[in-house]
């Protein structure tokens, strides 16, 4: 039986690569920061959940990837085969508010997991969680914009540039550097996922995908009046989460240790999320629930997001199965069934919930 250690495991991604790793039959250790709150809602959730935790397979750690002490004693204690390293301070808008402890975290935090694993199990395969914030303002729009759609110069691969526009697109550059330095330099099987923002039902509320169908479900359920947002023309790349950690698994299972970018290579604005949102449940002018609180609107933006996964589809065979379509219908399906108001959402049987 394989061993693979996670951190970040309480997060979005961490809920969907333990569920992956467990149905491929894995023993999968968790690595979890203490909280002065329950933030296992996510895990819980996992078929056979009570009986994988019995049989030893789903293992709770505690540990916190700023303090080396404590993922070297992981490390040490089960030799895995794999370590995906998704703990982070992920929120690119609370990054401007902490710049130092996110550099800390998302940036130092890669460093000490690697260390630790070189230092106590070398063979280990290693994954980071890598960003297309890492890339900034480098994708670029055709000079000819038409009205319908939108056409590129360049669009983003594995060797655009990267100019990150926020501290958390900093420390995360600094963390893909390292792992390529890592491999450089002794020899490891370290990779970087170059990662589009991918969304499913178990978002954090504080993204803005999730912050809108929560929201809206909370509308519906007679709980709020107005979601306030910031900045609704930025374009991004949206994929499923469940989609994603699956390219992060095949990275690891290859001859060779190379660094892919993942993402549905289609992108759309905030407000194109926010008209699909509402169509769904039957609203087509959302403008009364929409208030814009400058608050939300970051010191420096990074515009558009578009990447390119050619080196995905080819070398490692990954193609997403969840349409942009789907992902929207998934959450707010999702978020209007915990509300209550699920009868509410149109009935649409050819999406994926
Ligand atoms: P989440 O924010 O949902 O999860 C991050 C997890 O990291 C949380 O469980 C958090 O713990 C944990 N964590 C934070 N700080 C520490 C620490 N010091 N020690 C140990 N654990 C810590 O993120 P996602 O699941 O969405 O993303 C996973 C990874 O992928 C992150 O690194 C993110 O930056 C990266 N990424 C995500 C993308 C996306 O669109 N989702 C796109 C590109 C990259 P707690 O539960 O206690 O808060
Ligand atoms: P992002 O995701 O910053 O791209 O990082 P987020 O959902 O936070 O923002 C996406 C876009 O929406 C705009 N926006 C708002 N964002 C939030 N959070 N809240 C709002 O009220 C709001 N209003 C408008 C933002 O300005 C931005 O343009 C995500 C994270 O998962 C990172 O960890 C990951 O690395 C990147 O995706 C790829």
């Amino acid at each position: 039986m394989k061993t693979a250690v996670i951190t970040g495991i309480h997060g979005q991604d961490g809920y969907y690569l333990a569920k992956l790793l467990l149905e491929k039959e894995y023993r999968v250790v968790g690595i979890q920061r203490r909280a002065s709150y329950n933030t296992g809602w996510r895990l819980i959730d996992i078929p056979g959940y009570e009986k994988v935790r019995a049989e030893g397979r789903l293992i709770s750690e505690a540990g916190d990837i700023t303090d080396l002490a404590s993922i070297s004693r992981v490390v040490a204690a089960y030799k895995p085969d794999e370590f995906y390293n998704l703990a982070a301070q992920s929120q690119v808008w609370h990054s401007f508010k902490s710049p130092l402890s996110t550099l800390d975290i998302t940036g130092m935090g890669a460093a000490i997991c690697l260390e630790a694993v070189r230092q106590w199990a070398p063979q280990c395969r290693f994954y980071q969680a890598g960003s297309s914030e890492q890339f900034g303002n480098s994708a670029i729009f055709g000079k000819d914009k038409p009205e319908e759609g939108v056409v590129f110069e360049r669009i983003l691969d594995e060797d655009s540039p990267m100019h990150p526009r926020s501290p958390y697109g900093v420390a995360k550059l600094t963390a893909y550097a390292l792992v390529r330095n890592y491999r450089e330099a002794y020899g490891m099987f370290a990779v970087g996922g170059i990662l589009f923002n991918h969304e499913s039902p178990y978002r954090g509320v504080e993204f803005v995908t999730r912050k809108i169908t929560h929201g809206i479900a909370a509308i519906l359920a007679g709980e709020k009046d107005v979601i306030e947002l910031g900045n609704l023309d930025a374009y991004r790349d949206w994929g499923h989460a469940e989609d994603y950690v699956r390219a992060a698994w095949m990275m690891l299972q290859q001859d060779e240790p190379r660094d892919y970018v993942i993402s549905m290579e289609q992108t759309y604005r905030i407000r194109d999320f926010l008209n699909l949102a509402f169509k769904f449940v039957g609203i087509d002018d959302w403008s009364q629930y929409i208030t814009i609180n400058p608050e939300f609107v970051r010191p420096s933006e990074v515009d558009v997001l578009i990447g390119n996964s050619t080196k995905a589809h080819e070398e490692l065979g990954w193609f997403p199965e969840h349409s942009f379509e789907d992902l929207v219908y998934s959450m707010i399906y999702q978020d209007c069934l915990r509300k209550g108001v699920v009868d509410r959402v149109k009935k649409q049987d050819e999406f994926i919930i």
